[in-house]
């Protein structure tokens, strides 16, 4: 079996994992304590990928939950929940990292007893195939721990596929101040030592409630439904029997074209209120133009005629459908733009016989330039306080270099990305090499950055 080993981090992380694991003990037909419950061969087959067996027969998550803080671990571990979490998975220091990446980088303590609790999941492991990280980049925690995980993870588990589930700030849903900052200093580790990340701008998923499902006062746990709607879905691919992407590193190689572009958008239809209760049924057709139309997607991209589209799995996680009828939609309804990597739109059908009809939804996982938009939006808020190096003083931990090395990694994403807009519209052909090695560039550029005056 290949397994997956979870690790969620700080507030959101594990708030949202904590979402996650509710969706897969329905899933998989598992009781509060992690029994099987009435479930199928088909809902057992790959159990073990998120699962391991315990002594007394029941199952146990193959998660870490971690947080400088321990209110909220003392929460989940008063909660029914808890129950399907080992309890040497609990890892928490005394306080938080008080928004701040540099407080957060600097928990050494703290990582080495998380780096102990994944040793002891990793153990219960046959053959790891990858981990997932799940957190926020805009608090302490989130974004500095991380990011210190990520470094280390690397370390001690080189040959797994590491991916990442972020959540990216927006101004609307939070208002800390210096949340540009984390996010951006946090991107130099997800950039270079994660195979995929998955990306949810708050602000997008603030859009979908108020402007698809009309939901006027969102609150974090309504958001959180949207994130839990995508996150079970792409990992569904990996969880049940499957053609297609079947797992990670299948999933990587359909997924991601170029290594420094692996940023993942989501798409999902119906797109279900509080009672994951869809507005109104969809027919296929219907669901099939909802998960082309950018707005029922976890990123904001308002430029869509620029867009390149490198990649795409349409998931689709409904059982009164067949699969002829997803490829006769799929030549009939057009998708008749033209490809621009050949058989690189992917069709998926996995079967949810147990799942109700409100939980059975569709998503389409596409790589391509559809995040930049949200990349650039937090370069701009970072350079809006960077300019004026303000709060800069609270980073104690972390020298003008780092900030500039931050800033120059997001900056490179964003002209790749660019770069490959302009070569498509212009009919051009793409220079593997001009796709930069952001670490190789950023030498260079610093040589000239020692003459700044400071
Ligand atoms: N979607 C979503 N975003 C959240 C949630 N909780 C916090 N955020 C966002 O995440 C950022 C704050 O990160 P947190 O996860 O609270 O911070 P942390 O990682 O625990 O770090 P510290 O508290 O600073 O130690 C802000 O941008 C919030 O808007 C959540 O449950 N869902
Ligand atoms: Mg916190």
């Amino acid at each position: 079996m290949r397994e997956i080993i979870n690790i969620q981090i700080g507030n959101a992380g594990n708030q949202i994992g904590l979402d996650f694991w509710e969706a897969l003990k329905i899933e998989h037909s598992l009781d509060c304590y992690g029994n099987l419950s009435h479930s199928t061969d088909y809902q057992q087959e790959k159990l073990d990928v998120y699962f391991f067996e315990t002594i007394n027969g029941s199952y146990c998550a193959r998660s870490i939950q971690v947080d400088s803080d321990p209110d909220f671990m003392n929460q989940i571990q008063l909660s029914q929940t808890q129950n399907l979490f080992d309890q040497s998975s609990f890892v928490n220091g005394d306080s938080c990292s008080g928004n701040n990446f540099s407080k957060g980088y600097v928990q050494l303590e703290l990582k080495d007893q998380a780096l102990e609790a994944i040793r002891l999941q990793a153990e219960q492991c046959d053959n790891l195939q990858g981990l997932q990280l799940i957190r926020s980049l805009g608090g302490g925690t989130g974004s500095g721990f991380g990011s210190l995980m990520l470094q280390n993870l690397n370390d001690f588990y080189p040959k797994s596929i590491i991916s990442n589930f972020c959540i990216f700030p927006y101004p609307g849903v939070n208002d800390i101040i210096v949340e540009p900052y984390n996010t951006v200093l946090s991107l130099p580790t997800l950039h270079s030592l994660s195979d995929i990340c998955f990306s949810f701008h708050n602000g997008a998923l603030y859009n979908i409630l108020m402007k698809i499902i009309g939901n006027n006062t969102p609150s974090l746990k309504d958001l959180n439904g949207i994130v839990k709607q995508s996150i079970s879905g792409v990992t569904a691919l990996w969880r049940f029997p499957c053609q297609i992407s079947s797992d990670m590193r299948k999933f990587a190689m359909n997924l991601i074209s170029f290594p420094n572009l692996n940023y993942i958008n989501i798409g999902l239809a119906p797109l279900c209120n509080k009672s994951y209760i869809p507005k109104k049924e969809m027919s296929l057709s219907e669901i099939f133009k909802a998960l082309e139309n950018n707005r029922n997607s976890v990123n904001h991209c308002r430029n869509i005629e620029q867009l390149v589209e490198f990649s795409s799995n349409y998931v689709f996680r409904k059982n009164n459908i067949q699969e002829e009828d997803i490829t006769n939609l799929y030549r009939n309804e057009g998708y008749n733009q033209p490809l621009w990597i050949p058989d690189s739109k992917q069709m998926i059908q996995i079967s949810q016989r147990y799942l109700n009809q409100h939980q059975q939804t569709a998503l389409k996982i596409q790589s391509g330039s559809s995040v930049k938009e949200m990349l650039q939006s937090q370069l701009d808020s970072f350079n809006c306080l960077y300019k004026r190096k303000a709060f800069v003083s609270l980073y104690d931990n972390i020298d003008q270099m780092e900030f500039l090395e931050a800033k120059i990694t997001l900056e490179n994403i964003i002209s790749d990305y660019n770069y490959i807009e302009n070569c498509k519209n212009n009919f051009k052909v793409i220079d593997e090499n001009h796709i930069q090695n952001n670490l190789t560039q950023f030498q260079q550029d610093s040589n000239s950055f020692t003459s700044i005056n400071f």
